[in-house]
């Protein structure tokens, strides 16, 4: 057998790849203890189990076209991969962990190395790739390609790591779609954070993804231990390791060779051969036999993932050692384990890295370093240097779709707009691609879907339809169909969004993802909204129906919180629009806006738009009604474009003198109205706002604050302009089906005197009125509420209360 001209090279650079992971951790906790004495977890264990095995992927295995979710606690052996590919610096490394250092767990933002995926919270990294696979299918199927070849998504998860159920919904997810060219690569160490893993857990993770269709190679002894098996003695040596408890291998392996020989002699000692096997070795030999696991043995991980021939799903459940190659390996409590001085100081002994020659990328190899650089350079996965693409953005052309139905629901007027964008022959509609989890027509999606179809990579057409049932859907699939229909789990439809929202970056074709889904249950996946925005995916979530608003539906599908969501999310623009016209203003704005790639920073000038971040972009959430109101007839002016935007603007505006303003935001704008009308003829100069978008609002109030401290004296914020018409006497009350926090700040600005009013408990069922007057967001409620905070004579239109 020839050998591989490769495992030299690759076998010094494991080597290598380990040092510097573990060499950044240790430095850079170096540098915390002498600093402040803070103690961070460091994970060098966590990172060694991976050494071998990124080692063959990234320098051999994957191509650039490939897309990979490094686990999160591996993100020192990442960037030690990419700092001898020349992606990463010594200065970051130094700064591991540190501010604007290295990221502790890979970062598509932060970090300056092309991380393919942001990892961190366990799980969602693995489902990712999935998702990433299936829109890579989408791109191709629609023509979007390009010349490129198509790429595999890999995962590298931890074994703890597939505890996480998003993981199982998106399995089952990806066995419905089809799924193709995902990789995932579980590191079995058999051990979590704090413990060591149940037995035989590889047997249940084989039964589980066979079931899904994915084929199973499980990587368990390496080639050491194979050529041992051989030997004379050799199949009694196989018999142990495969019934050897995982505490107790991890036990040993932490031990030591002499450890090794006494219990194998113990156990294994009075059988002839066997015994020969195990006493010819000297104990450092006898260590390296037995820790040579299959994830830690080049050429059987080379031959696994080079003879992978087809494009089915595959996962690898690579046996390894958790901190394999360091003092504290195996141990079960090396999760946060730090190398002592001490420790360091042998293990760089015995890597040859002289004291201050740490960062030197070939310091202690065998291997010349010219040699070593061609073969760097030469590397497939880095034959086209930086791997991350873009796309220009695409405009609309002309008058937006408005929908000019005398009453409606905002959650109608989306559907109404989707439709006449499914109807344009606008470029900008090809890109649009929307997705629900099982909510499609009752989020009114359905006649978008009846014209742009549903996507599949086959054919495949609605049986009622060509069986001429009367329907009102045509639930047609086609490889050039614009709608991913969804199982019902939520937390997919966020990591699809983020996938979707990610094509131009990872496959260099621009798309405008729209996902519906019911507003309460945001919360269901709102790890993965989270995640999403934090990889700076982009997309529009419209959510609906919302709030006590939705009310014979019963306080299990009422919203109470998600206007808060809205507002602290990084990265997601929320609005909540009352009118159609308003929605159609945002949703113009919204596909503009997912489309920026401004710089991340504040520009230097004192323009509104540059401290407001305008420039950056980001996703965008509505969070809609089902409620249908009367339309307002007007005119849409750019000024008022704008005011809707930036998140409010004057329905009424206060007189000089007046005692009371109401802010309403969302469905009950009509109680809003009643109201103010009501108030007006016992109160002077009321005025009425109207909130579009509470977390604009506030964006522009902190960020005109904050440009006001670093001396941009003129900065002024779009609600500090419409409150400084309202005399600082007057009394605010605020309104909104959701939570009062939401708009209740709205007291700071200029120090109003402010009532909000809310939604803090539970619903249950009822109708409209009886949910409002309930929770007091009826027209008498605000009356009320204008009353104690305005006070003057009674207003007579507000009744005795019950
Ligand atoms: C959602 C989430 N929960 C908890 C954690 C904290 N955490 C980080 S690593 C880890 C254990 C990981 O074990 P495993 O996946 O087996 O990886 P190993 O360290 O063994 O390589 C935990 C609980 C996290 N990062 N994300
Ligand atoms: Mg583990």
């Amino acid at each position: 057998m020839t050998r591989d001209p490769r495992l030299p090279f690759l076998a010094e650079l494991a080597e290598k790849v380990l040092w510097l992971s573990t060499w950044t951790i240790h430095n850079a906790n170096h540098l915390r203890d002498s600093g402040d004495g803070l103690k961070v977890g460091g994970h060098q264990a966590s990172s060694a189990s991976l050494a071998t095995i990124m080692t063959a992927l990234y320098f051999a295995v994957l191509r650039p076209e490939d897309r990979v979710a490094v686990k999160p606690h591996a993100s020192p052996i990442f960037h030690a991969i990419q700092y001898l590919l020349g992606h990463q610096t010594r200065e970051n490394l130094e700064n591991f962990r540190g501010f604007k250092g290295a990221q502790s767990y890979p970062s598509r933002t932060k970090d300056v190395d092309d991380v393919d995926f942001s990892t961190g919270s366990v799980g969602l990294g693995v489902a990712q790739t999935l998702f990433a696979s299936l829109v890579q299918d989408y791109v191709r199927a629609h023509g979007w390609g390009g010349d490129r070849p198509e790429g595999r998504m890999i995962a590298l998860a931890g074994d703890a790591e597939m505890d996480e159920g998003n993981i199982f919904e998106a399995l089952l997810e990806g066995w419905k779609q089809g799924l193709r060219n995902c990789w995932w690569i579980i590191d079995y160490n058999r051990q979590s954070l704090d413990a060591v893993i149940r037995e035989g857990l590889y047997a249940r993770f084989e039964a589980l993804f066979r079931a899904f269709g994915w084929e199973v190679v499980i990587l368990k002894h390496g080639s050491l231990l194979q050529k041992a098996f051989a030997e004379p003695g050799g199949e009694a040596l196989r018999e142990w390791i495969d019934s050897a408890p995982n505490q107790l291998y991890s036990a040993l392996t932490y031990q030591g060779g002499a450890a090794w020989r006494k219990r194998l002699l113990d156990d294994l000692g009075d059988q002839g051969p066997v015994t020969r096997l195990i006493e010819k070795r000297s104990d450092e030999e006898l260590s390296k036999l037995m820790t040579n696991l299959g994830g830690h043995d080049l050429p059987g991980l080379l031959h696994a993932f080079e003879s992978i021939d087809h494009d089915r799903p595959v996962v690898f459940i690579a046996y390894t050692i958790k901190g394999v190659g360091l003092p504290l390996a195996g141990h079960k409590d090396n999760h946060a384990g730090l190398l002592t001085p001490a420790q360091m100081q042998t293990y760089q002994a015995s890597t040859q890295v002289r004291p201050g020659r740490e960062w030197d990328r070939f310091e202690g190899l065998s291997l010349p370093a010219d040699a070593l650089e061609r073969f760097l350079a030469e590397v497939p996965f880095n034959r086209q240097g930086r791997r991350r693409l873009d796309a220009p953005p695409l405009a609309f052309d002309g008058a937006f779709p408005l929908p000019k139905q005398p009453a409606m629901s905002t959650q109608q007027g989306f559907g109404l707009i989707l439709n006449e964008l499914a109807r344009s022959d606008q470029p900008i509609a090809e890109r649009i691609v929307t997705t629900s989890p099982d909510v499609t027509v009752s989020t009114n999606l359905g006649p978008w879907v009846n014209r742009r179809k549903l996507f599949a990579r086959e054919e495949m057409k609605d049986l009622f339809k060509s069986e001429r049932i009367p329907s009102t859907y045509a639930w047609d699939f086609s490889p050039k169909g614009q709608h991913i229909e969804l199982g019902i789990a939520e937390m997919n439809l966020f990591l699809l969004l983020s996938a979707l929202g990610l094509s131009h970056s990872l496959f260099g074709a621009r798309l405008l993802p729209i996902g519906t889904l019911y507003d309460p249950f945001i919360a269901r996946g709102l790890d993965g909204l989270n995640y999403a925005c934090y990889q700076d995916a982009r997309f529009i979530l419209a959510a609906t129906p919302s709030g006590v608003t939705l009310a014979p539906e019963g306080g299990a599908h009422q919203s109470i919180g998600t206007p808060l969501i809205g507002m602290a999310q990084d990265g997601l623009a929320a609005f909540e629009p009352a009118f159609v016209d308003e929605l159609s203003v945002i949703l113009r704005w919204a596909l503009d806006h997912l489309q920026k790639n401004g710089g991340s920073r504040p520009g230097p000038d004192d323009q509104e738009k540059s401290w407001l971040r305008e420039e950056t972009g980001g996703s965008v959430y509505l969070r809609l009604s089902t409620r249908t109101i009367d339309q307002l007839q007007r005119e849409v002016t750019p000024a008022l474009t704008e005011e809707i935007i930036d998140g409010a603007y004057w329905l009424r505006r206060p007189g000089p003198n007046a005692q009371v303003v109401v802010a309403y935001a969302g469905a009950v704008a009509p109680e809003a109205i009643e109201a103010v009308g009501l108030i007006a003829e016992d109160r002077r100069d009321v005025g009425l706002m109207a909130v579009t978008s509470a977390d604009r609002l506030n964006a522009g109030w902190t960020a005109a604050q904050r440009a006001r401290e670093r001396g941009l004296v003129h900065a002024k914020s779009h609600i500090e302009r419409l409150l400084a018409e309202v005399p600082s006497h007057c009394g605010l009350v605020t309104v909104l089906d959701g939570h009062p926090a939401a708009l209740a700040w709205l007291g700071s600005v200029m120090g109003h005197r402010t009532r909000s009013l809310g939604v803090e408990h539970f619903g249950q069922t009822g109708t409209i009125q009886d949910l409002y007057r309930h929770f007091g967001i009826d027209a008498q409620g605000i009356i009320a509420a204008a009353e104690m905070i305005a006070p003057g004579r009674p207003i007579r239109h507000l009744k005795a209360l019950p």
